[in-house]
């Protein structure tokens, strides 16, 4: 049941603002297990795929210019339900919606620099993790820490 994984990723805009540490904070403190880490710029076609279900919004190119504007620290967290926490702790789409305590109500003002991604779902967020990383960037161990945050 803890094994769920999510993708999270801290956007061009959260790297250029130093919030990269902070951001992690959260995740590690929370108790979540850090599976995978990279800083990179996958390019256009990558994000294009990404994000393909918006594919017909309006705001589609801009959203795909701003993420290819700097590097993005992507990343895959592990934890029970980390999918739907990993959602609440970033707050909602839009900053003006996301409560403060948030990453987004804490560090964001409107949604098209909202600074950080997350998975909405467990087969979305298996399909990001494979689009985002190869298998043997995933590591594979076990938390000294798992018996003091699950019962
Ligand atoms: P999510 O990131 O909370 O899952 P989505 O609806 O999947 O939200 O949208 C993906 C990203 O597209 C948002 O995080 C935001 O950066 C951008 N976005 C969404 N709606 C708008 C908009 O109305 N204007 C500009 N950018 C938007
Ligand atoms: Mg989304």
């Amino acid at each position: 049941m803890s094994t769920e994984r999510t993708f999270i990723a801290i956007k061009p805009d959260g790297v250029q603002r130093g919030l990269v540490g902070k951001i992690l904070k959260r995740f590690e403190q929370r108790g979540f297990k850090l599976v995978a880490m990279k800083l990179c710029m996958p390019g256009k076609e990558h994000l294009e795929k990404h994000y393909a279900d918006l594919f017909s919004k309006p705001f589609f190119a801009g959203l795909v210019e701003y993420m290819n504007s700097g590097p993005i620290c992507a990343m895959v967290w592990e934890g029970l339900n980390v999918v739907k926490m990993g959602r609440m702790m970033l707050g909602e789409t839009n900053p003006q919606a996301s409560l403060p305590g948030s990453i987004r109500g804490d560090y964001s003002i409107q949604v098209g620099r909202n600074i950080c991604h997350g998975s909405d779902a467990v087969e979305s967020a298996n399909h990001e993790i494979a689009l985002w990383f190869k298998p043997e960037e995933l590591m594979s161990y076990d938390s000294c820490t798992a018996k003091w945050i699950y019962e």
